[in-house]
């Protein structure tokens, strides 16, 4: 497809999840776009020498590495793509930028407000010098949300009054599933908050283009200790037959929070890992004085439109299938009715990356996007901890048929 010479050597740090998801949108970037930069899968690092080596077999990276510091030093990789726990953001994202090295960094930024301002910072010197960085909200780029922020700047929403956002998972609901550095705060900063939490935060302020401005929390632990993860395998493992030790879980399984944004609208906000039955369950909806719109990402293909302005006997949801060619990023792919799928959002994240690095442009969202994602997570830990705008329900002082 592309014709180009210029290749960006990338090095990625982190082989789990985010590892896979990430390699799969770089194997397949420049097979899809015609892009003027190639992008090359130099390096892949992670602590573990067999299972990094297996991982750069599998996931088609040139070779591999057990110290991140490698990538930093070497002056043949250009960009730094960090997929790893968020506990090592801030200090291979300081030190890639430092050393003029191009940064993808998962999301959430950091793990608290502090480490994500002084990336920020870092990242706008980097910038001066012609040096790109940006954060893996890769939900932006389902062309479906894409399409929504679209449908908004074209005013077709009007006056935006309501948005309304859950993201729900359940993978965490045996309370034998094991203390992973997911449920542990000094790994992971916090807990569905910050890992699902923070893309309905970012996915709503970007198709709004409002900014949240206040919010007043509740979040909850259900499950407070649990088996420590076998060294090996990750799964709760039994000593001499005995229950494993366990140990205390540090982050919340479930936040709930109302929020104003800065343009007016009320907005309500669920993250949750304790949602029974819901695998991967995003879903946003936006009110507007002419109309609404909603997003699930399980049928990430569609948006569901409400046009207010219809003539009242034809007003209904109608179901938009957002495989059009003129659709966001899909002429690259398949014909209408062609559907795509989760990876693709990271395909379309690596297209704009390389993209903007190669035509020296900021990516967005920039760190100071992501900053503010970390400032709204901040204050909903803030407000859940304070439970200052609370009302307890008064008693009834009878006694109520149960
Ligand atoms: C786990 O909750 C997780 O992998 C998140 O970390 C990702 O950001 C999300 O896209 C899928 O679920």
């Amino acid at each position: 497809m592309s014709t180009t010479d210029k290749e960006l050597r990338v090095g990625m740090v982190g082989y789990a999840f985010m590892g896979a998801a990430h390699s799969q949108a770089w194997r397949t970037v420049n097979r899809v776009f015609d892009l003027p930069a190639r992008a090359r899968m130099a390096l892949i690092c992670g602590r573990d020498t067999t299972k990094v080596a297996d991982a750069a077999d599998r996931l088609g990276w040139d070779a591999y590495t057990t110290d991140w510091r490698d990538l930093i030093n070497r002056d043949d990789i250009d960009v730094i793509d960090v997929c790893t726990p968020g506990d090592s953001h801030a200090e291979i994202a300081l030190a890639a930028l430092a050393a003029g090295k191009h940064v993808l960094c998962e999301k959430p930024l950091a793990n608290t407000v502090a480490e994500a301002r002084a990336m920020t910072a870092a990242a706008e010197v980097a910038r001066a010098a012609g040096v790109r960085s940006m954060c893996g909200f890769n939900y932006r780029r389902v062309p479906a949300v894409t399409m929504m922020r679209q449908l908004v700047a074209d005013g077709r929403l009007g006056v935006i009054r309501h948005v309304r956002a859950t993201y729900l998972q359940d993978w965490i609901v045996d309370p034998q599933f094991p203390l992973v550095w997911r449920l542990q705060k000094d790994r992971a900063g916090s807990g569905a908050l910050g890992d699902i939490g923070a893309h309905i935060i970012d996915l709503t302020q970007f198709v709004t283009g409002q900014r949240i401005s206040g919010v007043s929390a509740v979040t909850e632990t259900f499950v407070k200790e649990r088996p420590l993860p076998a060294e090996s395998s990750g799964l709760a493992a039994t000593v001499d037959g005995h229950k494993a030790p366990t140990g205390p879980v540090t982050v919340d399984d479930a936040a709930v929070f109302v929020a104003r944004l800065d343009g007016g609208a009320l907005a309500t906000y669920e993250a949750s890992r304790f949602a029974t039955g819901r695998k991967n369950a995003l879903r946003v909806e936006i009110n507007g004085s002419l109309g609404s719109v909603i997003f699930d990402l399980e049928r990430l293909n569609e948006l569901e439109f409400y046009d207010a302005t219809r003539p009242s006997v034809e007003q209904g949801f109608s179901r938009i299938l957002v495989t059009e060619g003129e659709h966001p990023y899909m002429s690259a792919w398949w014909p209408p009715g062609h559907i795509i799928g989760y990876e693709h959002s990271f395909t379309h994240e690596m297209r704009d990356f390389i993209e903007a690095v190669a035509t020296g442009v900021d990516p967005t969202p920039s760190f100071a996007d992501a900053l503010q994602v970390q400032l709204v997570l901040d204050a909903v830990t803030r407000s859940a901890e304070l439970g200052s705008s609370w009302a307890e329900v008064e008693p009834a002082l009878i006694t109520a048929a149960v």
